[in-house]
């Protein structure tokens, strides 16, 4: 593998949830595999679990994590092209790309979409710029429009809660849930590409129908889209909650309605469905404290794998490099 960008840079889903599944038996079996490597993570934008989970991985491969919270300490970096740089912007991404690149053997990159403009973010404009510019391998910390470190736990984590010896397919339900802050479409976006790549799940997406909140077919092309979300959880096996803003109204806050809210209650058509949430997640706005503090939710073994899947692509990188 040569970058980790989205599921298209992946051969193979399978054998890379094999693998992590390796690195959680024996986390400690490639010692040697980054020795000598350097892995400068880049953040322009908050993040715990996967700033902890990937430092803790890149260690465990022998390699030296380097962290630069760009947004806080670093010059203000300007993205465009051919601009007079007589504002605010110290540096421009060409030569920050570049030079980080001379000291970094991997760059991973936090990066998260304005919700302003929507082919500015569709097109990531920023992570792309230090793919062009680094000269290094690149991995994707959540980008713009995707979040494949996250997706690639989530299989794992769902591989890991089924029975795929009884013939039948489980059903995967994402359903959107309201919060008050208008949040990237990066996650179910990205849980969408991977499970439509994987194949194995019967796959259905309900959000509500008006606000827009219809996520771009590149990515859900394949899933079944129900409005009511009652109907859809039916049978479910596994519902994956996300919040998300409009993505036809592009970055609105359009539907507020509490009733989407993922409660205890919902689980009563369900195949005793297990509730699963990248994180951080708000109690009884997006979750009920019913579900999050009982044995349906898998929020905290999910966000345990996320060493393992880290692991698992640093691990293909260092390989090729
Ligand atoms: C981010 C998102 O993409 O939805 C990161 C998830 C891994 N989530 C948030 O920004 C939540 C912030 C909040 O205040 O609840």
């Amino acid at each position: 593998m040569k970058q980790f960008l989205s599921v298209n840079d992946v051969l193979d889903i399978s054998k890379l949830v094999e693998s992590a599944k390796a690195y959680k038996k024996n986390p400690f079996k490639d010692p040697e595999l980054g020795r000598n490597k350097t892995l400068g993570m880049l953040f322009l934008n908050p993040s715990m679990r996967t700033r902890l989970s990937t430092q803790v991985a890149a260690k465990r491969l022998g390699m030296e994590p380097v962290i630069f919270n760009i947004d806080k300490e670093g010059w203000q970096l300007e993205f465009e092209d051919g601009v007079i740089m007589d504002g605010n912007k110290s540096e421009h991404v060409k030569e920050a790309a570049a030079v980080m690149g001379m000291y970094f053997d991997i760059m991973a990159i936090r990066t998260f979409p304005g919700l302003k403009d929507r082919e500015e973010d569709y097109q990531e404009k920023y992570i792309s710029q230090f793919v062009k510019h680094a000269g290094v391998p690149i991995v994707s910390m959540e980008s713009a429009t995707l979040h494949p470190l996250q997706s690639l736990t989530d299989i794992l984590t769902m591989s890991e809660n089924f029975d795929f010896s009884s013939g039948r397919k489980p059903k995967v339900v994402m359903t959107w849930a309201p919060h008050k802050k208008a949040l990237p479409q990066s996650v179910p976006n990205s849980f969408a590409q991977w499970t439509n790549a994987w194949g194995k799940a019967n796959f259905v997406i309900t959000h509500p129908e008006g606000g827009g909140y219809e996520l771009d077919e590149k990515f859900t092309a394949g899933a079944t889209i129900e409005y009511d979300q009652e109907k859809a959880l039916e049978d479910a096996d596994f519902i994956y909650v996300k919040s998300w803003s409009s993505y036809r109204d592009y970055g609105k806050i359009n539907c507020t309605d509490p009733s989407w809210m993922m409660t205890a209650d919902k689980l009563e058509n369900t195949h005793q469905a297990k509730v699963m949430h990248c994180l951080p997640v708000r109690r009884n706005l997006v979750i009920g404290d019913n579900i999050l503090d009982g044995n349906s939710s898998l929020v905290v073994e999910e966000a345990g794998n996320r060493v393992w899947a880290a692991q698992a692509v640093l691990a293909e990188i260092l390989k090729n490099i």
